[in-house]
């Protein structure tokens, strides 16, 4: 698939590097911007050759601010619920996929872009980023999610206040708020999100896929439960070649080459 709003490339040692790019409209989320991504992720899956995704957005300005409202006029109700479902599926198919996908938030991160943002499995942002979910200004609600990623990222009544008044934060402060896990000046964001990305791509895969599945899922039951998820998942990447050769690794006290078994 030939892609007209993004860019997708893979660097050694595989690191996808996912980055919208409509930067005349601050990367919003149109339709077909939607679509390229779920390509993106149909490729990651049947590849293989992906082992973190990066994503970002073009430009100095926006990492995505929003969906296109420039589509809003044109859609009657059902196709407004029918957009929105199109989005959560992306998003839910982004959380669900087997890699870390980590977001490199470079400047305006609002409504869909946030959303975004918030399906990856941490997001870096540059201390000039926004985040917000600025809907309600424009009359409507958050659709991708916002609604319920954000209160169980940073609690009901963070999320109420950000959903209700529409107003944005900096990066500082999202970080405060348990949203943004690190901030980098503007000019290091997209190489030290890319170093983290090589650190984790040189990882046992098995052990990275079991932790991003057992928190995702256990985030959802009772602790006990919780704690069963992991014992299971415990017992499986104990087992795995690459446990064998981390544990090697350190007693003969030399740097462990992880291949994925
Ligand atoms: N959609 C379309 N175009 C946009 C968007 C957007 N979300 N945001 C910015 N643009 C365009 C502007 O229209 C402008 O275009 P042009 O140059 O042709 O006039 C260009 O980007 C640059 O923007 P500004 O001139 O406005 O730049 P400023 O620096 O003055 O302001 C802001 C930057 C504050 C980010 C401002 O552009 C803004 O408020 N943007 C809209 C933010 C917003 O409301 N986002 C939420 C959108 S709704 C949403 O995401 C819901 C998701 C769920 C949808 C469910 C299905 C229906």
């Amino acid at each position: 698939m030939a892609y007209e709003n993004i860019i997708f490339e893979v660097k050694d040692p595989g690191v996808g590097l996912l980055t919208i790019n409509r930067p005349k409209a601050l990367n919003a989320l149109n339709p077909g911007t939607l679509d390229e991504i779920n390509d993106v992720i149909d490729t990651v899956e049947r590849e293989g050759n992906v082992r973190v995704l990066v994503i970002t957005g073009a430009g100095e300005k926006a990492f995505v601010a929003g969906a296109d409202i420039t589509e809003f006029p044109k859609m009657n109700a059902l196709e407004a619920y029918l957009f929105a479902l199109k989005g959560q599926k992306l998003f839910f198919r982004l959380e669900q996929l087997p890699v870390p996908v980590i977001a490199c938030v470079n400047g305006f991160c609002l409504g869909g872009g946030c959303e975004l943002a918030m399906s990856c499995d941490f997001i870096f942002a540059s201390e000039k980023a926004k985040f917000g979910q600025p809907e309600i200004n424009l009359g409507i609600i958050p659709g991708f999610g916002g609604t319920q990623r954000l209160a169980r990222l940073v609690g009901r009544a963070k999320a109420k206040e950000l959903c209700m008044t529409g107003e944005m934060i900096s990066a500082e402060e999202a970080r405060a708020i348990g949203l943004v896990a690190r901030v980098f000046p503007a000019d290091q964001l997209l190489e030290e999100t890319l170093k983290v990305a090589t650190a984790l791509a040189q990882k046992s895969q098995i052990a990275l896929r079991s932790i991003k599945k057992v928190i995702d899922e256990g985030v959802g039951v009772d602790l006990r439960s919780g704690c069963e998820l992991e014992a299971n998942a415990f017992g499986l990447v104990f087992t795995s070649e690459d446990a064998r050769e981390g544990v090697n690794a350190f007693l003969e006290k030399r740097k462990a080459q992880f291949k994925g078994g």
